[in-house]
């Protein structure tokens, strides 16, 4: 079957093409006729290389500009994580870099209330001489770690670099007590490696792909999308496992519609029969796994007949499918997911992922778990900072979350209520992370806020959390700006710089520059000895024995590859758990008083008449970044709530396709006016809503009041013991009429 990347998306995403039309930027990921839609007007005098920012997969782009305008962004060809295509929202960045929204002013609080997202703009040296005089304060006051850091996004690596500086370790990301979290903890346990991002997942040589819970194709991270689609192209299969029939789901062999919250039911019969019929690798487990015998007997009575009346799936579809998938081993892979942040139970689940992915023998082979290596550039020669900061005040007294290994946005906010952690959080600092939004329960948020003394926001948008800050400070677009050097782990390890594409608008600055000015005010100057970024950057590149003029021409910088895979020559070695080898019993879990092997417990059921309220995400936005960029829009111009058809007619006013609704969740929470998506691809005791959306921020001018907010309605939230992610599909609503005519 020949399949094209076009055809892998259209499920979602009919009119996408239309909006590249439209905008007249690359149509090549689409698989478009280019000689019809190449616009030759969009064709820049030359082009500036750079790495996308629209999220966090940061592929390499190239930046057409004319006349000082960005004209179009395509895919960096030399780039490995873009092979010279982007997904839509990297297509879309020049409608960010031109929203009539963005902020290209410093501001600050000086009369109204924290939240009224009233302020006077002022010059940069105000504006920095207050954020300095009330950290100077903090300092004084508190210590230095009282300050913390939520960031999200590559700018943030400055920051990072400034609370080191200040001398606090109190930094926090959304991205994994939110998100991966839970997944990097489960691999960590069990492989003795988290999984990070890019994920070291071999789609490209994969036979088969489970997907469990995770959406690739609607999560739209670039370089996996690309290997997927080849994928199955050449003939891979996918099982999906899913409430919601996916884009991916469109195209398996396989589509297990599961009851949510009972995937680890699901895994543990899978392992039964996989050990039962005895379709697992054994001369691998024998070789590099502990704990073999103790699975056994754990899943012996977990039979697929066991997990029928919980997960809802018959048991020769669990028979079925474990012999499919077991039947391509090593090269049947388990995708690890990334936001897995959903009952509270999420490591036990990637753990359960875990083991199965090592019962098919995939860790360490060609098209499943493989290695990546990262291309080393030596630091910045800056002077060593000599401070020892107090450990981060993330977690509650008492040694809770033992297998956390990043520290919890959720946790610095609970410190920042006074007295509830080891000290209090007194300023933040927040960069590229709308807070309101991205942690859950507002109401906690805008306490925790209440007791700061200072909140200063970094942001490009007037984004919710901006409307709450005392200062702001608004950064360049990534098209403006300098930033590190992005060298993730990959196949074939690279680094890539981002250069300024266009001058930056208005009085908006880069964040190196910020940070900078701060220091120098604050006293730590001499950490940031270098005069500018491509200071910076020219340094570390001459270190490396580079030439920057060549650098620069291309942007990226290749290294050599390595054997990925034990079939290449990769020596799996000892691995980082207490055995050294893979865990599928683990000791450490049982010391620490959790389950060794991951156990099934039943989530709470859905009260009478209210449906369990699950998220995701559209190929064409990331979080609540790109709802208010307008070239997304067209595509995608507000979120819609999935319902079942039979949930629709069962309601009091029978609900039609397109009929505006609103959602009402266990707590009284309310959303606004959302579009109903009736539809049979969804189970009925479940609603599906896209996140990041029905934004409350008024100068937000496109997206507010667009759609509905998960995050509003995510008033719950179930903490997971082992690492502190904050499971989020606990939540449930009803759905009431909207009064908005369709
Ligand atoms: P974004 O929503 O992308 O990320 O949540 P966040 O970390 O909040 O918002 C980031 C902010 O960055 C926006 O205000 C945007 O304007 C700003 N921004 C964009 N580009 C730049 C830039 O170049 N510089 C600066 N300074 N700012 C910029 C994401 C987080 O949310 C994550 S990773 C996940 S996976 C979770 N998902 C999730 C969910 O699915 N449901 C619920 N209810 N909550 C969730 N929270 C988590
Ligand atoms: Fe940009 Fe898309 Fe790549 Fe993310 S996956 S970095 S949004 S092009």
């Amino acid at each position: 079957m020949s399949f094209s990347r076009r055809q892998f998306i259209q499920v979602s995403g009919g009119a996408l093409g239309g909006a590249a039309l439209a905008s007249g930027l690359t149509t090549k990921w689409w698989g478009l006729d280019p000689s019809r839609m190449d616009d030759p007007g969009t064709e820049g005098d030359h082009l500036v290389p750079s790495y996308c920012e629209n999220c966090f997969w940061a592929c390499g782009v190239l930046a057409h500009v004319k006349d000082g305008r960005v004209t179009k962004v395509v895919g960096n060809p030399r780039h490995p994580l873009s092979r010279g295509m982007l997904c839509p929202r990297g297509v879309g960045s020049v409608g960010q870099l031109y929203d009539p929204d963005r902020m290209v002013k410093p501001l600050l609080r000086t009369k109204s209330k924290r939240g009224d997202d009233v302020f006077e703009a002022v010059d940069w040296k105000t504006a920095l001489d207050f954020t300095a005089n009330k950290l100077d304060e903090v300092r004084k006051k508190y210590g230095p770690e009282a300050l913390a850091l939520f960031t999200h996004g590559s700018g943030g690596t400055w920051f990072r670099a400034f609370m080191k500086a200040y001398g606090s370790a109190n930094i926090g990301m959304p991205s994994y007590a939110q998100c991966r979290g839970p997944r990097e903890a489960g691999f960590g346990l069990t492989f003795g490696q988290g999984l990070s991002s890019p994920e070291p997942i071999d789609i490209a040589n994969a036979r088969c792909i489970t997907f469990i819970g995770a959406h690739l194709g609607e999560n739209m991270h670039n370089t996996q999308v690309q290997e997927l689609a080849d994928a199955v192209g050449s003939g891979a299969q996918l099982v999906v496992v899913d409430p919601r029939y996916s884009v991916a789901a469109g195209k398996a062999r396989y589509w297990l519609p599961i009851k949510p919250g009972t995937d680890i039911a699901l895994l543990l019969a899978w392992m039964n029969v996989i050990l039962e019929e005895k379709r697992y690798d054994a001369d691998y487990l024998a070789k590099y796994a502990v704990g073999l015998d103790e699975l056994k007997a754990h899943v012996a009575d977990k039979t697929p007949e066991w997990a029928w009346p919980i997960t809802g799936l018959r048991p020769e579809k669990i028979r079925e499918t474990a012999r499919f998938i077991s039947a391509s081993r090593p090269a049947s892979l388990i995708h690890p997911g990334r936001h897995t942040t959903w009952y509270g139970d999420d490591t036990q689940r990637a753990r359960a992922m875990a083991i199965l992915a090592a019962l098919l023998g995939s860790w360490g082979r060609r098209g499943g778990y493989i290695h990546h290596a990262k291309y080393s550039i030596a630091p910045y020669p800056a002077p060593k900072i000599d401070l020892h900061p107090k450990p981060p005040a993330d977690k509650p007294k008492g040694g809770a979350y033992p297998f956390a290994d990043e520290v919890l946005a959720s946790g610095l906010r609970a410190a920042t209520i006074p007295g509830t952690a080891a000290y209090d959080i007194k300023a933040w600092i927040v960069y590229g992370s709308n807070l309101i939004q991205s942690l859950p329960n507002r109401a906690e948020t805008e306490k925790a806020i209440a007791s700061l003394d200072l909140l200063v926001a970094v942001d490009l948008m007037p984004a919710e959390i901006v409307g709450w800050a005392d200062v702001v400070l608004p950064e360049s677009h990534f098209l403006e700006r300098y930033d590190d050097i992005s060298s993730p782990a990959w196949k074939r390890p690279f680094a890539a710089l981002r250069l300024p594409a266009v001058e930056a608008q208005g009085d908006s600055k880069p964040g190196w520059w910020m940070v900078k000015e701060l220091a120098s005010r604050l006293g730590l100057g001499q950490f940031f000895p270098w005069k500018d970024a491509e200071d910076y950057l020219r340094t570390r590149i001459a270190a490396a024995n580079l030439d920057w003029n060549e650098v620069v021409k291309t942007g990226v910088v290749l290294g050599k590859m390595g054997p990925i895979c034990e079939e290449e020559g990769l020596a799996l070695g000892e691995l980082g758990t207490p055995s050294k080898k893979i865990e599928l019993y683990s000791a450490q879990m049982k010391a620490g008083g959790f389950d060794p092997m991951p156990v099934y417990y039943p989530q709470e059921e859905p009260p009478p008449g209210m449906l369990r309220l699950l998220t995701g995400r559209a190929p064409t936005h990331t979080f609540g970044r790109t709802t208010n960029n307008r070239l997304l829009a067209e595509p995608y111009p507000e979120n819609d709530v999935w319902m079942n058809s039979i949930t629709a007619q069962a309601q009091s006013i029978p609900i039609k396709n397109g009929d505006y609704v609103m959602l009402v969740n266990q707590d009284g929470a309310q959303s606004g006016p959302v579009r109903a998506k009736v539809t049979e691809r969804i189970r009925g005791d479940c609603v599906y809503l896209v996140h990041g959306w029905g934004h409350t921020a008024k100068k937000l001018s496109y997206a507010f009041g667009r759609g509905a907010s998960d995050n509003e309605l995510t008033t719950r939230y179930k903490v997971d013991p082992l690492m502190g992610g904050t499971g989020m599909n606990v939540n449930f609503v009803r759905l009431e009429p909207s009064g908005r005519a369709s």
